[in-house]
């Protein structure tokens, strides 16, 4: 059992509807249970994924996948929820990316954990301490939360709204 941080984030079409349906697919996994979530963020685009807002999040999973299983996990949902495969810097339904896993260093050539832009994303960042304040970056070996007080410009992140984990796991929801 290895607990592993998920990060998911939407800038395509009705993003909290993309974010609930893979969540709650992701909760039905035999080999995999939700734990903690954070709350929803909107946020500002960084990067070539268009001028839309996300809104983005992370959750906490206890899994028996290895990283590679995991990887193949999320991107079946990711393709479940609607993501065109053509544009993958696009603007996305949902993307759902591995932030942590365990204190785990993996370098594949399609998979590194830590995600490689951790360190610079308060979108990313900001959610992950809301769930534990604690977490620890693993190859820097510095706490998350010194690590998002040093980011020079953060883009913006603000409070959307709450998103208890009996709601993401509720069996209805997107069915
Ligand atoms: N994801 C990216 C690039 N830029 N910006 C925001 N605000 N949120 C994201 O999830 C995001 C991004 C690559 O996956
Ligand atoms: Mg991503
Ligand atoms: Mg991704």
């Amino acid at each position: 059992m290895i607990f592993s941080y998920v990060g998911y984030g939407s800038n395509l079409g009705d993003r909290e509807h993309n974010i609930r349906w893979a969540l709650n697919l992701l909760s039905r996994t035999s080999s995999l249970d939700v734990l903690r979530t954070s709350s929803l963020y909107e946020t500002e685009p960084v990067g070539r994924v268009g001028d839309d807002w996300f809104l983005n999040g992370a959750i906490e999973v206890r899994t028996t996948l290895k990283p590679l299983e995991l990887l193949a996990l999320l991107t079946a949902i990711e393709e479940k929820v609607g993501r065109d495969r053509e544009n993958r810097s696009g603007p996305r339904t949902v993307d759902l990316d591995i932030l942590l896993y365990g204190d785990r260093i993996v370098k594949e050539p399609q998979l590194v954990i830590p995600h490689s832009h951790l360190a610079q994303r308060s979108f990313v960042l900001i959610p992950l301490l809301e769930i534990d304040s604690s977490l620890v970056h693993p190859v820097q070996k510095r706490p998350l939360r010194h690590l998002l007080a040093e980011i020079e410009q953060p883009s913006v992140v603000r409070f959307f709204k709450r998103l208890p984990v009996e709601e993401t796991c509720s069996v209805d929801w997107c069915l």
